[in-house]
């Protein structure tokens, strides 16, 4: 019950529903003075600048919501990222792993998706696996900064059903807003289906995406779902399934479960909504800015048809920086 009710208290603390709330609060406060000062009245003037401030207010309101993309806790369905060369090649063999001890970043299997001061690079010297780790890099307070990279290239084995397991470091810790951990679904991300691993001030926030290309904006938004919060400064576990029938997501971190949510969309039901899992990628995304700026390290990214584990020998902390 006290789950359930954290649960729906964070729902209604998304910035969509506190936005909309407010649209409808400032509509109605319009309404009831109106009702109550028809004129003449006592205080016109008074009355007047209290309905043209709530009036403006509400015209601002308006003109938000038509010019802030849909999703404003979720995907932006504008184009995300400028478009980089898309990665080509067979369908990568199962079990897949990058360890990225290749040193550089394999662009024949990820393709980088970065913005706003974003980047992503293969660094040195910061423990996990190994001498390679990837390094996702979102700067100081810059907004909407964009760090991930994907590959289309996975196999149509795991077009309905995959498991991923990382190794993960967030360093310095969750930020405050949604923040984009995983995507897995169609291709052409961000105009596309997708079912995701993210953060919300620090704890697992889970979703289904529906921005695909083409959709009419009805039919675009999301479906979120929250868990437990996600270690940060050490590196741990992180292991996902994606599932499209239904569509579900569950996701561990030291191998303890932390969520475990089937996603119903709209009046789309929750079966086969993403419609086949063609495209994976991670790094980190945040809406909003960061302040101290935010890295995500990962090292031994890897996806197959069953759940895969982690590996026999622990990842190598981070050295302290002097
Ligand atoms: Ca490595």
């Amino acid at each position: 019950m006290i789950a359930k009710v954290r649960h729906d208290f964070k729902l209604m603390k998304s910035a969509r529903a506190d936005y909309r709330s407010d649209r409808w609060v400032v509509a109605l406060i319009l309404k009831v003075l109106r009702s109550i000062t028809p004129p003449p009245h006592p205080l016109p003037m008074l009355n007047k600048k209290i309905i043209s401030t709530l009036g403006a207010a509400s015209l601002c309101a308006g003109l938000m919501y038509v010019l802030t993309p849909l999703s404003i806790n979720g995907a932006d369905v504008a184009p995300a990222a400028p478009a980089a060369p898309v990665a080509k090649g067979p369908p990568l063999a199962l079990p897949f792993n990058d360890d990225f001890e290749s040193g550089e970043l394999k662009t024949d299997i990820w393709t980088p998706h970065v913005a706003n001061g974003g980047t992503v690079t293969l660094v040195q010297g910061k423990g996990g696996y190994g001498k390679y780790v990837l390094q996702a890099h979102l700067p100081a307070a810059v907004n909407r900064s964009i760090a991930l990279v994907g590959t289309t290239r996975l196999p149509d084995a795991l077009s309905s059903h995959a498991f991923g397991r990382a190794y993960v470091y967030i360093s310095p810790n969750g930020p405050p807003q949604h923040t984009v951990l995983t995507y897995s679904g169609t291709a052409g991300w961000p105009q596309s289906n997708w079912l995701e691993v993210g953060m919300y001030k620090g704890a697992v926030q889970t979703s289904y995406q529906q921005q695909m290309q083409g959709l009419a904006r009805e039919a675009r938004g999301e479906a979120v779902a929250f868990g437990k919060t996600l270690p940060t400064g050490k590196w741990f576990c992180l292991e996902w399934e994606v599932n499209d029938a239904p569509d579900s997501l569950t996701v561990w971190a030291d191998g303890e479960e932390v969520s475990k949510d089937v996603f119903t969309f709209k009046t789309f039901g929750n079966t086969n909504l993403v419609k086949g899992f063609a495209d994976f990628g991670f790094g980190v995304r945040t809406f909003g800015q960061v302040p101290d700026g935010l890295d995500v390290y990962y090292d031994n990214v890897a996806f197959d048809s069953k759940r895969i584990g982690p590996l026999k020998s622990p990842p190598a902390p981070m050295p302290a920086t002097p």
